[in-house]
């Protein structure tokens, strides 16, 4: 427990150290006016130390010790310390002003050494409940900080697929509301693909349920990367289906996308020797694009764009139709 004295009378100094000393403190420090307590607390704070307990006297011969008090309290590194003022009287509307300066206590000289003691315990027990106070408000605070953080890394994890790492069909169809909200407010178009993969059943049944993962994981991260610009949004919506969401794309805008998705995914090279249309893993797409005035609704669009992607697989596979 470290204690600060601060007492312009010499012998009064040597007797508060005394007596405290007595009872067992043994950290004390002195101050012989207002001015060198308060660059002592300065310095404390600066340093990163600490103070437990302030004794200030009241008649001190630079600044009132009522006025130090109140700049004592407040400096950040005295929250929650005590500080017995010393007084030659018991003048109320003093000891007034010094509560209200922020004082918990104070003793009238001549002291007796049982009353010093026991208010220096009383303010140093006070001092060590504070601290443990806020050393469990700390704590609880630290811990709602980590669950929060958890709760958020958990909310992030139930809406990704866990194969892939893209947003699942949850995550999808909050977007869609989202963006579907955002185009009718700017009065903007919305264009929506939906991607399926080409004979995946064949492809399974020749390489194995592991490679089949391991190709929509190629797939999965070769569509993050065809997708430019920043509002696009990109899902696995089912098995190997995929579905992206592209905001103020039109038609011309969406065809070109597609297909480029289309090529890149081709491009890809992943073997696929039962596999009708190609050498390689292929994908068919089906696009669709919403004009916000013509009130159709989600529903409308996500049919159209499946529709599409139909037609796709109808006329042949490894194609666009929008
Ligand atoms: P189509 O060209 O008409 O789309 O033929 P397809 O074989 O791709 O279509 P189908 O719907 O018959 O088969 C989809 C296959 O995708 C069947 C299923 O086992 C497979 N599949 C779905 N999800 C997963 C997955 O998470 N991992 C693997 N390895 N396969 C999956
Ligand atoms: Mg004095
Ligand atoms: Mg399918
Ligand atoms: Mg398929």
């Amino acid at each position: 427990m470290k204690i600060l004295i601060v007492d312009d009378a010499s012998d009064i100094r040597r007797l508060l150290g005394h007596i405290i000393r007595k009872s067992g403190y043994e950290d004390l420090e002195f101050a012989v006016n207002g001015q060198e307590a308060l660059n002592i607390i300065e310095q404390k704070q600066n340093s990163g130390e600490k103070i437990d307990l302030i004794l200030l006297d009241i008649m001190l011969p630079d600044i009132n010790g009522i006025e130090v008090c109140r700049q004592l309290k407040s400096k950040k590194i005295v929250e929650g310390v005590p500080i017995i003022m010393v007084t030659g009287e018991e003048d109320e509307t003093v000891l007034e002003q010094a509560f209200s300066a922020g004082a918990m206590d104070y003793i009238v000289k001549p002291f007796s050494q049982i009353e010093l003691k026991a208010r220096v315990k009383s303010a140093l027990e006070l001092r060590q409940e504070r601290q443990k106070r806020s050393q469990r408000e700390a704590e609880l605070e630290d811990a709602t900080k980590s669950l929060k953080t958890a709760n958020k890394e958990l909310e992030r994890l139930a809406s990704l697929d866990g194969l892939t790492k893209l947003a699942n069909r949850r995550l999808f169809d909050q977007k869609l509301q989202e963006e579907w909200g955002r185009s009718v407010r700017k009065d903007e178009v919305l264009g929506l693909i939906m991607l399926d993969i080409d004979y995946f059943k064949e492809y399974n049944d020749t390489y194995g349920h592991q490679a089949g993962d391991k190709c929509l994981q190629d797939l999965a991260s070769k569509l993050e990367k065809s997708l430019f610009r920043s509002g696009d949004f990109v899902a696995r919506y089912g098995g190997e289906e995929f579905a992206a969401i592209l905001p103020e794309t039109d038609y011309k805008g969406l065809t070109e996308v597609a297909e480029r998705i289309r090529r890149e995914i081709q491009g890809l090279k992943i073997k696929h020797e039962n596999s009708e249309v190609s050498d390689y893993v292929t994908v068919s797409l089906g696009a669709a694009v919403a004009c916000p005035e013509s009130k159709s609704g989600i529903d409308k669009l996500v049919q159209a764009a499946d529709k599409e992607l139909y037609r796709a697989k109808e006329n042949g596979r490894n194609q666009v139709k929008i």
